[in-house]
């Protein structure tokens, strides 16, 4: 059975050129119905991601095509082969048939569970490519699924519905049994279909660990059936700003969202099915606001919050009477029943401690239980929930902050701040998974690019994902074995979208599949670049809109207005070869290699692309530079201003509610956007454009190091300054209450006629909350 290549439609940039086509045209072996065969797609090299443990090439090479049988013993095999034909079928558009057969064809594609092949690695497999068969056999399913993707992974590595690959021998077996991935499902909600595609997507690579975030300040996503409030209250929050309202009415436009019993059921027997544990985060005893909105007797204060709507560290904790306890233990049984998991995650991050403080109760409780201080109450709280799920046979695992006051005796952690908690707890014995923040937090951005989604600016490349080792060599051997592995995570505050999720996760997640399944001394990154563009087609295949932003190439220009000239620097984030026209028309293999800057009269148009041999890895880039485009700059174009604060962040504007939103590079803690070595001969004034913004974030203890300066006027003014944010005003001009209808105001900004380059620095005077002025945009205007 064939069905129509899935990538006939495409443009010509998405095709591989890994591959060799060969129109090897031949004759069937069967005498009635002769026909010719198909053209022959050659792997020259296997790109298999994540690498395996050993890999040794053979003498000769096998071919896949429609014709190839595919033999099964067993049920167990027999779904380990269903999956490799749907994998197939989806990239190289053959879909093998299967049938029952021996473990000892010597034809074909045999799955065999076979005791023998890889009996002291739990998840291991061994996979045989001769001329005339392949056998992939492990002791257990689990072992086998992985062999079977490695052997999708091989006939993928080129593309056709026939393959022909070289013979070779692989052993592999994983180096941690926790290859991890978070998803927070709470910040936004993602559908069931969607969960599903991650998982899917999970298994291909080999990630075995999906860590399920589902409760937090903005949203609580499990249905109760004991605490509904907890899903109908927790459940919906009005979004701030424009966001949150009905454009017509004016009303308020929650955003609700949370997963029944049933669908959680299924998502778990999903997993379960592609060798994947979902484990369930009850975030306590911060991270709850949403339970507080729906139930404020549970919450410190007696206060009832609304859902927040604002992203950072909240101040709601959990109060620490025994009625919370037994609610708590209430909606832990509700999970525990819902999730087979021996691991289940109680948060217990960055809960400061002030409710805790400024609660007579929680106090008075101190007391009685003699207990010093709040840290230490934490740690008795933790302590507490975690006798209960040892004593319905479950481990706890908690965010690394669970070492603070005193680790529970059965606790694992998940070490996020950096290692050094993972390090702590490994060495006091304790089990850890290794998610620091600086290498997995798949939340902050890949690339510089302008095209970036929202997300976090300070960048976690791939490289960064890739180089990470998860066993510090501070670490005994004995005190490394507790390191279980490592989880990338995806908080979702600015990822509104499945779209956004799918750039964060793709292709970084790649790099994660290595960390987590090759040894340390096979990683190379340079190969596991020459590997991912064979990456490409299987994403594509299986409709995964992986981030473009790495296999872009980025521009940046240098002018000389005077001279009429620029001079333009290509880069493309993961260092692969660029060709480039300069004629407007898009480049391809035949396209001169760019090698050094691009120095050239005005007007000039860049197009360039990112190539792996002949094969253009995402759409053309195009750079157009004029007179007029020298004098504007965009917000991602500006440079941020010294002694702003340690967060930058990319944020999307709050409106419209339908279509693109406008998307800022703000430091929060004091909004300001430098330009660096303006050209200022011969101009006459500024067009600034600002944008508006709900100040929508809580800083906890942070929150003093927020600053502004004063406003003079009602609505703050902007002001300019040259020479740097020291330097002298240039305009001071007040701004309106409002923005226009279309969520921007223009100021026109007067400037005595200078000479020379300036560092421009623009600010805004006033307070940032309620609503923070963003600079979107600025023209210089010549004289
Ligand atoms: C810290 S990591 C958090 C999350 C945020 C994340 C944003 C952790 C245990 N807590 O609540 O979403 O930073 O990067």
């Amino acid at each position: 059975m064939t069905r129509p290549r899935p990538f006939a439609r495409l443009p010509a940039w998405l095709l591989p050129g890994v591959l060799v086509l060969l129109a090897a045209c031949g004759r069937q072996g069967t005498e009635t119905a002769p026909s010719p065969l198909p053209a022959e797609a050659v792997v020259a090299k296997p790109a298999l991601i994540p690498a395996p443990m050993r890999m040794e090439q053979r003498e000769g090479s096998f071919r896949f095509d429609a014709a190839t049988p595919i033999f099964a013993a067993d049920a167990a095999a027999r779904r380990v082969a269903a999956r490799f034909a749907e994998m197939m079928a989806a990239t190289n558009g053959v879909e093998g048939g299967i049938r029952d057969g021996s473990g000892d064809a010597r034809e074909g594609i045999v799955f065999a569970i076979d005791p023998e092949a890889s009996a002291d690695a739990p998840e291991g497999y061994v996979l045989d490519v001769t001329p005339t068969h392949v056998r992939v056999a492990a002791s257990n399913e689990r072992g086998l699924f992985y062999g079977a993707v490695t052997l999708w992974q091989l006939l993928s590595s080129a593309q056709g519905q026939a393959v022909r690959t070289p013979a070779l021998h692989i052993e592999d077996a994983p180096r941690f049994g926790w290859r991890g991935l978070m998803l927070d499902s709470a910040r936004h909600f993602q559908s069931i279909d969607e969960i599903k595609q991650l998982l899917d997507a999970m298994a291909r690579h080999k990630l075995n660990t999906f860590h399920w975030h589902l409760t937090d300040d903005q949203g609580w996503r499990i249905e109760s059936l004991k605490y509904p409030r907890l899903h109908e209250v927790g459940g919906c929050r009005i979004p701030a700003g424009e966001a949150g309202l009905e454009p017509r009415t004016g009303e308020p436009r929650p955003y609700c969202g949370y997963y029944t019993q049933d669908q959680i059921r299924d998502v778990v027997a999903y997993a379960a099915e592609r060798h994947i544990t979902v484990v369930p985060e009850f975030d306590m005893p911060g991270h709850v606001q949403a339970v507080v909105a729906a139930y404020p007797q549970y919450g410190s204060l007696g206060d009832t919050p609304p859902v927040s709507n604002e992203w950072g560290v909240h101040p709601y904790l959990f109060n620490v009477d025994e009625d919370t306890f037994g609610f708590i233990e209430d909606v832990l049984d509700e999970i525990l029943a819902l999730f087979p998991s021996q691991y289940i995650h109680i948060g217990g991050d960055e809960a400061v401690k002030d409710q805790w403080q400024a609660s007579a109760s929680v106090q008075a409780r101190m007391r009685e239980l003699g207990i010093a201080d709040e840290t230490a109450l934490q740690s008795w709280f933790i302590k507490r929930i975690e006798a209960y799920l040892s004593g319905k046979g479950r481990r706890l695992l908690g965010w690394d902050e669970i070492l603070d006051g005193g680790i529970a005796p059965n606790a694992t952690v998940m070490s996020w701040r950096g290692t050094e908690g993972g390090i702590a707890a490994a060495r006091s014995g304790h089990d850890v998974v290794m998610t620091p923040g600086s290498h997995l937090y798949l939340d902050f951005l890949q690339t510089a690019s302008p095209n970036e989604p929202p997300g976090r600016p300070v960048q976690v490349p791939m490289e960064k994902v890739y180089d990470f080792e998860p066993v510090p060599d501070v670490l005994t051997a004995e005190q490394g074995r507790h390191i279980l592995g490592v989880q990338a995570n995806v908080w979702t505050e600015h990822m509104r979208t499945w779209e956004r999720m799918q750039h964060a996760i793709f292709p970084r997640i790649a790099a994660l599949a290595e960390v987590a399944w090759t040894p340390a001394e096979r990683k190379d990154y340079a190969d596991f670049l020459a590997r991912l563009p064979a990456q490409l087609p299987r994403y594509r295949a299986f409709g995964i809109a992986y981030a473009q932003t790495p296999f872009e190439v980025m521009a940046t220009a240098e002018d000389d207005r005077a001279a009429g000239t620029v001079q333009v620097t290509l880069e493309n984030a993961l260092g692969y070869a660029i060709r480039y026209t300069t004629d407007g028309s898009d480049p391809d293999a035949d396209s001169p290699l760019y090698e050094a800057a691009i120095e050239a009269p005005l007007p000039l148009e860049v197009r360039a692309a990112a190539f792996a041999g002949t094969t253009a890895l995402g759409p053309a880039t195009r750079h157009a530079f004029d007179a007029g485009s020298l004098l504007s700059r965009g917000n991602a174009q500006f440079d941020t201003c010294p002694d702003t604060g340690r967060l930058l962040l990319r944020l999307e504007d709050d409106g419209p509610i339908d279509g693109d939103r406008a998307i800022y590079n703000v430091t929060i803690f004091y909004p300001c956007w430098l330009w660096q070595g303006a050209d200022l001969d011969g101009i006459g004034g500024l067009k600034v454009r600002l944008g508006r913004l709900p100040y929508y974030f809580q800083l906890a203890h942070d929150e003093p190091a927020r600053k502004f300066m004063p406003a003079e006027t009602e609505h703050g003014e902007l002001l300019v300054q040259a020479g740097g944010c020291d330097g002298d005003t240039l305009a001071r001009i007040p701004l309106p209450a409002q923005t226009d209808a279309d969520g921007f105001v223009n100021v026109d900004v007067p400037l005595e006629p200078t000479a020379g380059r300036s560092d421009l620095c623009f600010t805004v005077t006033g307070d940032t909350r309620p609503m923070m002025w963003v600079l979107d945009r600025v023209d210089l205007q010549m004289q």
